[in-house]
């Protein structure tokens, strides 16, 4: 992707990643609710999506890096549970979410979120609402389910992702946890 000035961009976003046994699981679960509608995301792509940056110059990666590498991390691995079905009626999607979020998560995101201001990353009307997207464009009421999700993201490190042509590679990685 180029912008006017045909300089090279990339479409960058932050978050936690699932592992492969949480991907296997989570789409198993979904599985059995035995959906018909709605365009259900690879699990590969899985993932909590812990601040959206947009497009950004390939210039300016270094930097965000740089910045990502001094944001303050709980210290531990950080848990979260995704122990609610929830649908998001205004942009069409279907997706788990933690009934409480964990107060780490939500000071890894601020952290984050300040790290990225003086890089000229800022949404002040934006809200952060941990979840994981299981299915988009979905038009529907919340299934019927009979085991409700019980699933518990335990990351060691946050992610940098590119997203292109509908994957997403890793661009870095940072520790969440002390080394010991
Ligand atoms: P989501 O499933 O967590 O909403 C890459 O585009 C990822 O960034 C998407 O999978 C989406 O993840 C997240 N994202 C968050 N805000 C976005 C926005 N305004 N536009 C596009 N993607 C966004």
């Amino acid at each position: 992707m180029d912008d006017a000035t045909n300089e090279p961009l990339k479409r960058l976003f932050f978050a936690l990643p699932c592992t492969a046994a949480q991907r296997k699981a989570i789409a198993q679960w979904r599985k059995a609710l035995g959906l018909k509608g709605g365009k259900p995301v690879p699990a590969d792509n899985f993932h909590l999506t812990l601040m959206f940056l947009g497009a950004v110059p390939v210039a300016q990666i270094a930097d965000i890096c740089a910045a990502a590498a001094k944001v303050k991390t709980p210290g531990t691995a950080l848990q979260v549970p995704l122990d609610r079905l929830h649908v998001w009626r205004r942009s069409h999607v279907l997706l788990l979410a933690p009934e409480e979020a964990p107060l780490a998560l939500l000071q890894l995101v601020y952290a984050l979120e300040q790290a990225m201001l003086p890089l000229g990353f800022a949404d002040p009307n934006r809200e952060f609402r941990p979840h994981l997207t299981l299915v988009r464009d979905y038009r529907a009421e919340v299934p019927e389910h009979e085991a409700p999700p019980d699933f518990r993201l335990n990351c060691s490190h946050f992610t940098l992702y590119e997203a292109h042509k509908g994957r997403y590679r890793v661009v870095g990685e940072w520790p969440l946890e002390n080394p010991t």
